[in-house]
This record gives C-alpha cells, structure tokens and sequence, in this order.
C-alpha cells in the first residue's frame, strides 16, 4: 500500500520572513501563482511510481515501494536557499536554479528496489533526467544515504505545456529512519551536536546499510 503525505504548504503571507526584500516579495508572489504547476508535475510522477508499484505486485507478488510523501518547498525555505546560495532574487532564477521545489521521497524495501524504479521511471518517454546524485554508492560525510533524480515532466494546461522539475529522493526504509532522526537531532540541538555524536551517528548509518544488505540476501534466500 503506498501512504501519500501532503504537507502544508506555508504560502499566504510572507511578512514574517527576515531580510525579505521588494524583489524577493515579488518573486514569491509570482512563485504562488505557480504552485498548481508544481503540484501538477508532483501528481504525474508520483501516478507513475504507482503504476510500476502496481505493475510490480502484479509481475513479481512484491512491492517496491513502501510508502511515499510529497511536499512542496514553502516560499520562506525557497528565499532561504536561493540567498544562502547567493543566486539572483527572481522568478527567472527561482525557475533556473530551485529544482526541489517540487519534492517526492520514495521510501523503498530494498536497495535493488530504488536503482529497479530508478532506470523504469527515467526510461519513460515524457521524463528528462537533469541530475542524478547517488548518495547510496557515495554517502554523504554525514553517513545520508539516498539515490536522487532531478527529472523534468510536461504537465498540460489549458494554453501552454510547461516542463516542470521535480526533485525524486528514492532511499530505503532504513536510510528513511536514519535522515529523520538525524534531521530531528540537527533540529532540535541547532545544529551543535558533538563530534563524538556525528561520529556515531556516521556509525548508525553504516550498520544501517549492513542491515539493508542482510534483508536483502535474506529475501533473496542467500
Ligand atoms: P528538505 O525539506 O528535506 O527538502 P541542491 O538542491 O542540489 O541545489 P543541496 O542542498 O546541495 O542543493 O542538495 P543535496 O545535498 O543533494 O540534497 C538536499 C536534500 O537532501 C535535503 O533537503 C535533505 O532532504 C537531504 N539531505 C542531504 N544531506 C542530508 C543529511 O546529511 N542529512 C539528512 N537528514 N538529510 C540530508 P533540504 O534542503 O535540507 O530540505
């Protein structure tokens, strides 16, 4: 079964930002008569994912995926990023360099499972793949895991067909666990955790991806 969350997006007023500027003030604005673009691109990946998933159980009596959760960026974490990255403060850069503004995580059961819907997504015809980061063959120094696509896919309004992207981070349940308790401990101690604490939590991802490659051998009767 495939659990699909929608978070909240945080749109309608954007006062309350720190250092919001005129230009920003208006790219945001521009930016929320988007979101049905965003949301459009999201709902077509995210049916395909469902289709193979569907088409999985059918063929092989498994599901590859486990659950899946979609968000869109709110405008204050968009502003954010695009000062921290000192890019330019409009829409056309918004659009040029801002691909996770549309987000969908595949939690898969195991790692065949997310490089499997990886090549079948990326093989349909409507997809373009715009970046491929593999953080499972190279985890990141923190220990994070996780396959991400950056893809872009048509949606068709009334007068125009615009190619969206949307960012795809496909991980297992176990690199699932491991990036929420990880962002929740960042959260929580305001990024100040010992050395000693990112050591083991370094730790924690590399059993976790032993554990990941033992239920994969089991299921597989090795
Ligand atoms: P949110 O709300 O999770 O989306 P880019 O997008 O490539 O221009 P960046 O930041 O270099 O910029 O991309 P990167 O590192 O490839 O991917 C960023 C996203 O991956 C993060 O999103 C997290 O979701 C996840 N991520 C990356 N590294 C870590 C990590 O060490 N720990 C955890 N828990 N998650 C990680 P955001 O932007 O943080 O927000």
């Amino acid at each position: 079964m495939i659990l699909e969350k929608r978070m909240a997006v945080k749109l309608a007023n954007f006062e309350h930002i720190p250092g919001l500027t005129d230009s920003a003030r208006k790219m945001l604005e521009g930016f929320m008569r988007l979101v049905p673009l965003y949301r459009g691109a999201l709902n077509e990946v995210s049916t395909k994912l469902e289709v193979l998933d569907e088409e999985f159980q059918v063929l092989y009596e498994h599901n590859p995926i486990h659950h899946m959760e979609s968000r869109m960026k709110s405008g204050e974490s968009i502003f954010e990023k695009m000062r921290r990255k000192e890019y330019p403060i409009s829409m056309e850069s918004m659009r040029e360099n801002i691909h996770d503004i549309a987000g969908l995580r595949v939690v898969c059961n195991y790692v065949e499972d997310i490089y499997h819907l990886a090549d079948m997504l990326l093989a349909q015809d409507d997809i373009t793949l715009l970046r491929r980061t593999d953080y499972i063959q190279n985890p990141k120094e923190s220990g994070y895991r996780s396959l991400h696509l950056i893809v872009s896919v048509p949606v068709f309004l009334s007068r125009a067909t615009e190619i969206v992207p949307v960012e795809v981070q496909l991980r297992t349940i176990a690199m699932d666990m491991w990036a929420s308790l990880e962002h929740e401990m960042h959260y929580k101690s305001e990024n100040h955790l010992s050395r000693r604490d990112v050591q083991r939590l370094r730790e924690c991802a590399d059993d976790l991806s032993r554990l990941d490659q033992t239920m994969m051998e089991i299921y597989h009767g090795k």
